[in-house]
């Protein structure tokens, strides 16, 4: 598992290199700009369970034969399993938007997901859809600009983007 830091170093290592000016520069501004970065996991991590449901809402909604007799959602055990897995991936986003680096997310949530959904049986297209509508409702929280100081958050909005993408495709 990395951080933007230690994939630095780790990169540095493997040339047997100091640390490049332009990776100096990078962190420096990932340094400079962090309060924007720590608020943005606060924020998510402050409303996740309106982000999930919201997310979940819109996806039944959208595949009501999920929620159907038969469906990959239909009865309470396989309803919460749902939230459940929407969750734990929104959490790994989370550590991965704190950590300035996907690996964390990769390694212990996507990991054998597709494979996992597959033998359970759980269309991985409509996790990926639940991932998909999670980005757009914890990015509209994440980029109110509401009663904060104004500043420009477009590469932090598009890294936490990049996140949500990784598991969309990881699963569809
Ligand atoms: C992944 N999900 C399920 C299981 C596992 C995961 C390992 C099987 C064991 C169990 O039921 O608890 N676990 C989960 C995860 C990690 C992990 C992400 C990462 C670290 O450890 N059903 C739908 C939707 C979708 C869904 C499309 C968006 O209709 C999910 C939510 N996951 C779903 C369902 C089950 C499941 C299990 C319904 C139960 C399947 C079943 O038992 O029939």
């Amino acid at each position: 598992m990395f951080d933007a830091f230690a994939r630095v170093i780790s990169q540095a290592d493997a040339r047997g290199d100091y640390i490049s000016n332009s990776q100096f520069d990078a962190l420096n501004s990932m340094v400079a700009e962090s309060n924007k970065r720590m608020d943005t996991v606060n924020r998510i991590t402050s409303n996740s369970s309106q982000i999930v449901a919201s997310a979940a809402r819109a996806l039944f909604a959208q595949q009501p034969q999920l929620i159907a007799p038969g469906g990959n959602a239909y009865t309470s055990r396989r309803m919460a399993a749902c939230l459940r897995d929407m969750e734990i991936i929104l959490r790994y986003v989370t550590y991965a938007t704190f950590a300035g680096d996907g690996s964390v997310l990769e390694d212990r949530c996507l990991n054998g997901l597709r494979e996992t959904y597959v033998a359970l049986g759980v269309p991985g297209g409509s996790v990926a859809e639940g991932v998909n509508k999670m980005k757009d409702a914890a990015i509209a929280i994440a980029n109110d600009r509401n009663g904060i100081t104004q500043g420009d958050c477009s590469s932090l909005m598009s890294e936490l983007s990049s996140y949500f993408d990784r598991a969309a495709a990881a699963v569809g």
